[in-house]
């Protein structure tokens, strides 16, 4: 940490007037992210500041829409996807930690209801999309009329990820230099492509075999190969910003592509290694790559978990639907929530 490192509590504090007005109803939506360039690696564990940018396309209508009212008794209630949860869950207490630090001393029992719209078996993180959600809904129930970049600064706190998840389309996370974060958040590339096309396939497992969060700590403490990584990561990020910029397709396929694989080789090289990636899912990458070689327009980018996320363009629909009959497509440009 820097100097003028801070704490979560005095990011709030700033951002904050020293007391919240009574709640009212709010309801919010945020988009879930794919990045095309990843995030991979603090620089700030409680701050979630990352040691480089990252640039993700938001999924349209897969993301969470959050409601929140003023609490009936006097003991917050949660529900997620209509069912009631208990306070001791560790995804109602990650939650209401972040509400926390919005209500810090004061008492304002609130109901707060979470739908997410994400096909369970597409196995993506809810988190990003739910802290996005939750920062658009608290600064919505305590009229706190905060601009979009301090909202992507404070659902960065919940979830780094979730500093993607306040815009639709293309954004850009920068890293920023300051040890409290103040220049460390999303912003919307504002570029249409509505011929752009993601489609997920998934690859059907248990568990997680460990969660991003741990994951992401693990590489950056044990794996030898991820030295070089941040600065490649920020160089990818600037050439697929680039590469956007001029819509060309391949360019940001390519290095998207690579950046992705990196991300995965970096974990592998861990100790002891780290594979979030199943033998179905290099099947998905082989095909896809005898398909490439073949004419297909058409790339792949992976996360923390086994599916496969690929990215294309209209043209290339009926052939990808053809050569992946499980896939999901998404227009993350025609339809949004
Ligand atoms: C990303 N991932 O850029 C990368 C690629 C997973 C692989 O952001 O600890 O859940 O809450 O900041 O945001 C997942 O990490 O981690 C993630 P925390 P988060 O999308």
């Amino acid at each position: 940490m820097t100097e003028n490192a801070k704490t979560a509590g005095q990011i709030f504090d700033r951002y904050l007037p020293a007391r919240l007005p009574s709640p009212r109803t709010a309801s919010v939506y945020a988009p879930s992210n794919i990045a095309l360039s990843k995030y991979w690696g603090k620089r700030d564990a409680e701050l979630n500041l990352p040691l480089n940018s990252s640039l993700s396309i938001s999924l349209g209508t897969w993301g969470t829409r959050t409601y929140i009212a003023p609490a009936q008794g006097t003991i917050d209630e949660v529900f997620f996807n209509g069912a009631v949860l208990g306070l001791d869950d560790p995804v109602v207490r990650r939650m209401l930690a972040f509400v926390d630090l919005f209500r810090r001393a004061q008492i304002i029992p609130l109901r707060i209801e979470t739908t997410n719209s994400i096909p369970t078996a597409a196995g993506l993180a809810s988190s990003a999309s739910g802290f996005a959600a939750l920062a658009l809904a608290m600064n919505e129930t305590f009229a706190l009329d905060l601009p979009k970049s301090t909202l992507s600064q404070l659902a960065r706190i919940g979830s780094g990820s979730a500093a993607r998840s306040l815009w639709h389309g293309f954004v850009r996370w920068d890293r920023g230099d300051d040890g409290d974060g103040g220049d460390c958040y999303g912003h919307s590339l504002d570029v249409d492509w509505p011929d752009f096309r993601i489609a997920i396939i998934s690859i059907h497992i248990g568990p997680k075999s460990s969660s991003s969060r741990d994951g992401m700590n693990h590489t950056v403490a044990t794996s030898p190969l991820f030295d070089p990584w941040p600065a490649a990561a920020e160089a990818d990020c600037a050439a697929i910003e680039h590469a956007i910029a001029e819509k060309d397709f391949v360019a940001v396929g390519e290095r998207a592509e690579a950046n992705a694989l990196a991300m995965h080789a970096t974990m592998m090289a861990a100790r002891p290694s780290l594979s979030y990636l199943l033998p179905e899912s290099w099947m998905v990458l082989q095909a896809l790559w005898k398909a490439r070689a073949e004419g297909l327009n058409c790339y792949a980018t992976m996360d923390a978990g086994p599916n496969v996320k690929l990215i294309f363009l209209e043209s290339q629909e009926d052939d990808v639907s053809r050569l992946f009959p499980q896939a999901n497509v998404i227009a993350p440009f025609v339809d949004q929530a």
